[in-house]
């Protein structure tokens, strides 16, 4: 494994961490040098989930400093298959601050993914959900402030636009969340804003919509419904959908989300700012199985039970902020993402 201060781009090409430029004596290639000075320290807390892992792994590839915060509750080691070995991996929760502070130390940016992911759960468990989401960011946020980490990039939810039937979502609507989940976001969201305002680290928060993608678990009630959808697909098995199959969602592909953060991270004068991070197009759950199905050569059998307590009907957003100021489009269109998940699926064994 490479050390944490000792990294190498090419074999045989290594320095110091902190060497400087001014200061540094690698003659020639100054690609090399240049990619020194844009490799940046990065924390992923949650970085052992579904989003946390692609981020981290994006990371890793791109010659950056990589490390991970997770407690494995949702997160897998499997996740991190494939380039464990470059990435610094603390198990952990983001409800300890010691552990973060050691966590964060030395890092540039941090992208915070770490949180109880699930709308329902949230329902079940609003106090322990608090804590996590709340009370946990809150700890990331100090963290980076002590250590002095330039910005923190949070993952945020369409969640906190609640039942508001205005569409396209944006960002510019006052947030009417519904569900404690929505809350505990848009509650980290403001906490951002005055970290950006009060303390000088950068912060931006970015709005997921309904993000789909290898490494997504489809084994619990609370899975998302694509994840859910391929795995029984690809067993042959048919699906449920939880009404007429009219409703919608803004589906977007990880790596797009991925690329999001890394322009999130990077672009200047956007701090203490919010975006809506999805495709701007709604795919509705009757289109979404005819699509699987004609992927996988075969009519998905389909069920339609009653609507989902507490679900939004229709989720679109719109997407015009964080392409003019973040510079970001998502650009894998739900059938080819689709695509791509049933060939992970199929070749991928279930793992825990
Ligand atoms: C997503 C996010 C959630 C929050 C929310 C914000 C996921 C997994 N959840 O919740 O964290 O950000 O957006 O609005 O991304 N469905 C079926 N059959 C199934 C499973 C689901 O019909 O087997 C339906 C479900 O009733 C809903 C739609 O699919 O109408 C999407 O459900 P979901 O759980 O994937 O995501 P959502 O939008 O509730």
């Amino acid at each position: 494994m490479l050390g944490w201060t000792q990294r190498r781009l090419t074999p045989g090409f290594s320095v110091p961490w902190e060497v400087s430029v001014t200061r540094c004596d690698i003659v020639g290639d100054w690609a090399q040098v240049e990619a020194i000075l844009l490799a940046m320290k990065a924390l992923v807390t949650g970085g052992a989930g579904f989003i946390g892992s692609h981020i981290a792994e994006r990371l890793v590839r791109a010659g950056h400093s990589v490390r991970v915060l997770d407690n494995f509750s949702a997160g897998k080691r499997s996740n991190l298959a494939g380039f464990s070995s470059d990435v610094e991996v603390i198990e952990g929760d983001i409800r300890d601050p010691k552990l973060l502070s050691v966590a964060v130390a030395g890092c540039e940016v941090v992208f915070h993914e770490a949180a109880l992911v699930s709308v329902p759960y949230s329902v079940e468990h609003p106090v322990e959900t608090h804590e996590i989401n709340i009370r946990g960011t809150l700890n990331v946020l100090e963290a980076a402030r002590a250590a002095r980490a330039r910005r923190v990039v949070f993952a945020s939810s369409a969640a906190i636009y609640g039942d508001d039937p205005t569409l396209p979502k944006s960002e510019a609507m006052l947030p009417t969340p519904i569900s404690p989940y929505g809350v505990e976001k848009v509650t980290a969201e403001h906490y951002l804003r005055a970290y950006s305002a009060l303390y000088g680290v950068e912060t931006v928060a970015l709005r997921y919509f309904n993000v789909f993608g290898p490494r997504q678990d489809p084994g619990s009630p609370y899975s998302g419904v694509i994840s859910i959808f391929v795995d029984r697909a690809v067993a042959k098995k048919g699906v449920t959908i939880f009404g007429d199959g009219h409703a919608s969602r803004d589906f977007v592909f990880v790596a797009d989300v991925v690329d999001a953060n890394l322009a999130a991270a990077t672009r200047e004068g956007i701090s203490g700012q919010v975006f809506n991070i999805a495709r701007g197009q709604r795919t509705t759950l009757n289109e979404l199985a005819a699509m699987l199905g004609r992927i996988v050569g075969r009519e998905i059998a389909v069920t339609h039970a009653a609507p989902r307590a507490g679900d939004i009907v229709d989720s679109l957003a719109d997407v015009s902020r964080a392409k003019a100021r973040l510079g970001f489009e998502a650009k894998v269109g739900v059938e080819e993402g689709l695509e791509e998940l049933v060939k992970y699926m199929a070749s991928t064994p279930l793992s825990s």
